[in-house]
């Protein structure tokens, strides 16, 4: 079974959200394209998804701006803009995505006192959010990932995928995901070819 993973296709990560990710929208149609291409045998979307006063907002923590590294619960966290705040329309997936072509739409961020950026585990690895058991109940080994944004949230999708569902080949692509800044993505892409995830791009999947 083949499955694509979108992440965190979001109002708030595209221009006029909360935590604008440069250019965000322009994953939608390729994206759309994927959704439609027929060589997929399941569809998943994350979407961030935060409580008012989530720990991982500067507004949260007195004297701090967003973008500063501070601390949350002990571990090193940087601070963000208030973003996808649960039933607002930041958090809503962005108005064009084929959602009804979405097979299951997962929702992480919850917990006030960890941050999630990967859309299988809190990013202290201690609660995972029953993607991967889904992805192994479903007889999943290949996934697909993109979204946004490449440097936090997909990568570490990804590099979760990689470690948490043994055997499965896992692809990253490039073309229908943004990052928050140009360094963090070549670093992002660096690090997940280095672990052995394949980096392709839409026209890989839809021509392949
Ligand atoms: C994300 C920062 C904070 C993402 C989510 O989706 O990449 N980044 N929350
Ligand atoms: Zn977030």
């Amino acid at each position: 079974m083949k499955a694509l993973l979108l992440i965190d296709i979001q109002n708030g990560f595209c221009p006029g959200g909360n935590l604008a990710v440069p250019d965000g929208d322009k994953v939608v149609p390729v994206a759309n394209r994927l959704i439609e291409s027929g060589k997929y045998d399941l569809i998943v979307a994350s979407q961030d998804w935060h409580p008012e006063g989530h720990g991982s907002f500067a507004s949260s923590h007195p004297g701090k701006q967003p973008f500063d590294l501070h601390v949350l619960s002990g571990k090193p966290q940087m601070m963000w803009p208030d973003h996808c705040v649960q039933g607002t329309k930041d958090a809503e997936l962005h108005p064009e995505l084929r959602v009804p072509e979405i097979d299951l739409i997962l929702q992480k961020g919850e917990n006030h006192h960890v941050d999630s950026y990967s859309a299988f585990r809190d990013n202290d690895q201690d609660a995972i959010t029953g993607l991967s058991n889904f992805f192994q109940d479903q007889a999943v080994d290949e996934i697909d990932i993109c979204g946004l944004a490449t440097d936090y949230c997909v990568k570490f999708s990804a590099l979760d995928a990689l470690e948490m569902l043994p055997g499965v080949k896992v692809r990253f692509i490039e073309d229908a995901s943004r990052g928050i800044t140009p360094e963090g993505v070549t670093a992002a892409i660096d690090e997940m070819r280095a672990k052995g995830i394949g980096i392709i791009t839409s026209a890989d999947v839809i021509d392949g």
